[in-house]
């Protein structure tokens, strides 16, 4: 058979795996993300993510950001909590089952710094985005060395950067794009876009089949980030976090269409709000 290791990820396959909260269970039984996001310009982009791993049912949602963001991040998200960007990183992932990193955090040399330090030190689930993968082909010697998963979640400009390629290339061969740097490198790539795409270090491939054009807008890669973020601290199997977490994101973006949202009107927040009715599906 050709390709058989690509497979769609379907609803049945999110129902199948999808974790119901037990009557007794407490925050700690539902995760300690932390998340690095935001910096003095672009708040927004951590209240998304951070507001979009909490409404996805982690524990506890931790926000690595600047001192200046934080009244911002804290008045539109007060379940999240703060650490000082000005602190060590290693008081800030210690103790977290997973860690995100990248979405408004600036392309400066302190962004590098702390993703080479996480790839280094911290030893649960990495998911690396936006920003976090600036020059990250420069470091995919250390992200090799990794024994915890990592994953990144490029859309196909940021994937074209990635291996010295265009847009339009990547999205002629998006399979075999996301496939051979996820095999090369060992970690788990979300090539996103229409029909997003999930490859495996150990090469299997899971296709996308929710979402829509009111997606493609600022901030809803945010959002995804967060949701992933959230199902990685709570799945063992990486791969069935991940698939569950774009299936839902564009499950619920699909949602909103069909209460009557307007894919032109449809916002990230907008999607983070209906989360709490998106996921009763399941
Ligand atoms: P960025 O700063 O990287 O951020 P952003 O894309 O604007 O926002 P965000 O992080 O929320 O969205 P993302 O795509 O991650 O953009 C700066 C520049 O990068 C852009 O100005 C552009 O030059 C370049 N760029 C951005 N996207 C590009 C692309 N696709 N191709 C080439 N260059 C690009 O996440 C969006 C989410 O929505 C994903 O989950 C995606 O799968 C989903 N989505 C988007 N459109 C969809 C659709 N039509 N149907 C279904 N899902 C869709
Ligand atoms: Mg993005």
């Amino acid at each position: 058979v050709a390709h058989s290791h690509r497979f769609e990820w379907t609803l049945a396959d999110t129902g199948k795996h999808w974790l119901k909260r037990s009557a007794s269970s407490h925050k700690g039984s539902h995760g300690k993300v932390g998340l690095i996001a935001g910096n003095d310009m672009m708040p927004g982009a951590a209240v998304m993510s951070a507001g979009a791993a909490v409404k996805s049912g982690a524990g506890l949602t931790m926000v690595n950001t600047v001192k200046s963001a934080v009244p911002v991040i804290a008045s539109r998200l007060p379940e999240a909590t703060f650490y000082d960007r000005d602190q060590s990183l290693e008081g800030f992932y210690k103790g977290k089952d997973a860690v995100a990193v990248g979405p408004g955090i600036g392309t400066g040399s302190d962004s590098r710094e702390m993703v080479v330090d996480l790839v280094d030190n911290f030893d649960g689930p990495l998911l690396i985005d936006a920003d976090g993968l600036n020059q990250f082909g420069d470091i995919l010697p250390l992200v090799r060395n990794r024994k915890a998963p990592t994953v990144i979640t490029p859309h196909p400009g940021e994937m074209a950067k990635l291996i010295d390629s265009t847009p339009a290339k990547v999205n002629g061969a998006r399979f075999e794009t996301a496939e051979k740097y996820a095999r090369n490198n060992g970690i788990y790539v979300v090539l996103k876009g229409p029909y997003t795409i999930v490859a495996t270090p150990d090469g299997r491939t899971f296709v996308n089949i929710t979402g829509n054009s009111g997606l493609a807008k600022g901030g809803t890669g945010d959002a995804l980030t967060g949701i992933i973020l959230s199902f990685l601290a709570h799945y063992d199997d990486v791969q069935t976090a991940v698939s569950s977490a774009v299936f839902m994101h564009g499950h619920t973006a699909d949602h909103l269409l069909e209460r009557g949202i307007a894919a032109s009107s449809m916002t990230a927040s907008g999607i983070i709000d209906y989360m709490e009715t998106a996921f009763n599906i399941l």
